[in-house]
């Protein structure tokens, strides 16, 4: 069984994500999301959420037969060895991403020699789109709808709200 995880911070999951997902589950049996709970960088979205989100839009998008999603703690080279996975997905938008990917993907092989890395290029019309972004316009109360999957629209408005109040 050839399974692939597709790890990340997710906070939260945009249109871009999902592409890369349902891209890279064409190429495997099983395709794990991984949600990083420990993160050094602080989320906005608690690593529930995060998982919440990503649920949702597993099954907004009819995906369960092939696509499963779980937080990891620690190196991620254990939670693919947890997974069984022989493969980790990635995504690359533009040039500022390679640095940091192709030292996540040299440090990763380095440390357990049986993961390989593999990336898609995020397709134009997401090039520009990114977890962050999305945050930033939700937090001034902007129009996200063309930026995230519709199930995960409100939710993300109402943790702004919860913060605001
Ligand atoms: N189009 C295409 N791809 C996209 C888009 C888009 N619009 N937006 C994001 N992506 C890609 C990103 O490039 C990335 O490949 C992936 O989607 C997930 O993105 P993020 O931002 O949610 O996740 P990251 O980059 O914060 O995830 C970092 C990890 C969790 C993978 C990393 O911190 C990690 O592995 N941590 C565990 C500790 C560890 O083992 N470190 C490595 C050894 S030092």
């Amino acid at each position: 069984m050839k399974i692939g995880i597709y790890p990340g911070s997710f906070d939260p999951i945009t249109l871009g994500h999902l592409d890369i997902i349902m891209r890279a589950s064409k190429l495997v049996d099983e395709l794990v999301i991984g949600v990083l709970r420990n993160i050094s960088k602080k989320t906005v979205f608690t690593v529930e959420e995060r998982v919440e989100f990503v649920e949702k839009v597993i099954k907004e998008y009819k995906l369960e037969s092939n696509v499963k999603v779980k937080a990891f703690n620690g190196l991620l080279v254990d939670f693919a060895k947890e997974c069984n996975a022989s493969f980790i997905v990635r995504g690359l938008r533009a040039v500022t991403d390679f640095d940091y990917e192709l030292q996540l993907a040299q440090t990763n092989h380095k440390l357990y020699e049986d993961i390989d890395t593999v990336f898609f290029t995020t397709r134009l019309e997401y090039s520009y789109l990114s977890s962050s972004t999305v945050r930033e316009i939700a937090s001034f109360g902007g129009d996200i709808k063309q930026f995230v999957p519709e199930c995960i629209v409100q939710p993300v408005y109402d943790k702004y709200k919860a913060i605001r109040s």
